[in-house]
């Protein structure tokens, strides 16, 4: 059953507010010292421009929950190259941006080669997924995507044998990435998954969120959703895809193997090195609740993992 529920921050461009332009002031005044490495202290920005996207269909998949409001989905979350803090990533990625954009698909495939975002973009319908969202830190959310799997993608530049692993690479760029100035992780972050995972029909490359195009700090202008691993695999503003045959280093890897493997699978029984991953807190909501097997697509995806040993493979 689909049931959707907007929720009433879901606001064209043209409702917004003076109080919303007043707010977004003061969490920019409120900025501080990070400013200074940051640039953009005493700017007074309007309101992020907010554009729908024409032709969206409803997808498949629905997550039955409530919709995590707009407003918190973007401006309390995770982008390393605009900070770390949750709420730099809406600050600081105001200015970028991700036009012109272009991504190269290379390695094992029949058709390598730098193509424009609007190429990418050309041949595929966009659809409305509704996921849930996981982050390793034990925060959740529900969130209406816009985009298209990434098999349909992957299908029109013909891998062939070779091709056992998908890596992923942000833009590296630190004038306009400033949190790249920082060696908080190596740059560019980079994620993989198997062939397997990349192909399945619930991984999605993800171009907007409520009908509308993707927010810098979600991850402008293309970024990958894997609802059932944890949120640092849905690697953001990719402009690399590359077919291998060797499982490819990830980010989170690099810089703290012990706490975080290749797979990454939202798993209650399997716990972080320094936290329960048993429960977790949805954005807006003071109780914990459980959480579920794969993130609740245990049912789509758990054969992907049949035999394997998830606390080795974790
Ligand atoms: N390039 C890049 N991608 C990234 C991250 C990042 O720091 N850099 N953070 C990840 C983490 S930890 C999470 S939880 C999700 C959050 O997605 P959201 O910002 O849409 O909530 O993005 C992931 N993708
Ligand atoms: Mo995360």
């Amino acid at each position: 059953m689909m049931i959707k529920r907007r929720h009433q921050s879901d606001v064209r461009s043209s409702e917004i507010t003076p109080k919303d332009v007043y707010m977004e002031r003061r969490r920019f005044m409120a900025a501080g010292a990070g400013a200074l490495l940051f640039g953009a202290v005493g700017a007074t920005p309007a309101a992020a421009a907010r554009t729908k996207l024409d032709g969206v269909v409803q997808g498949l998949y629905q997550a039955d929950e409530e919709w995590t409001p707009y407003d918190d989905i973007t401006s309390y979350n995770n982008f390393y190259e605009f900070g770390t803090g949750k709420d730099d990533p809406i600050r600081y990625s105001r200015f970028f941006n991700p036009s012109p954009w272009s991504v190269t698909i290379d390695g094992a495939v029949e058709k390598p080669g730098t193509y424009t975002i609007e190429d990418i973009l050309k041949p595929h319908a966009l659809e409305e997924r509704v996921y849930r969202l996981r982050c390793v830190e034990r925060w959740s959310m529900v969130v209406p995507w816009v985009g298209f799997p990434l098999a349909d993608l992957l299908k029109r530049f013909a891998p062939t044998s070779g091709a056992k692993y998908v890596a992923f690479e942000t833009l590296l760029d630190p004038e306009r990435m400033p949190g790249q100035k920082l060696g908080v992780l190596e740059w560019p972050y980079v994620e993989g998954l198997t062939i397997d995972e990349a192909m399945h029909p619930l991984t999605l490359l993800a171009v907007g969120l409520y009908g509308e195009t993707m927010p810098n700090q979600n991850g402008a202008p293309l970024r990958l959703v894997v609802p059932w691993k944890y949120g640092f695999k849905s690697i953001k503003s990719i402009v690399r895809i590359s077919l291998v045959e060797k499982q490819p280093p990830t980010s989170w890897n690099i810089s703290t193997p012990r706490e975080y493997g290749f797979y990454s699978n939202v798993n209650p029984e399997v716990d972080h090195p320094r936290w329960t991953q048993a429960t977790e807190r949805r954005i807006g909501d003071f109780f914990r609740r459980p959480t579920l097997m794969f993130n609740g697509y245990a049912e789509d995806v758990a054969n992907l993992y049949a035999g394997m040993d998830l606390v080795k493979n974790y």
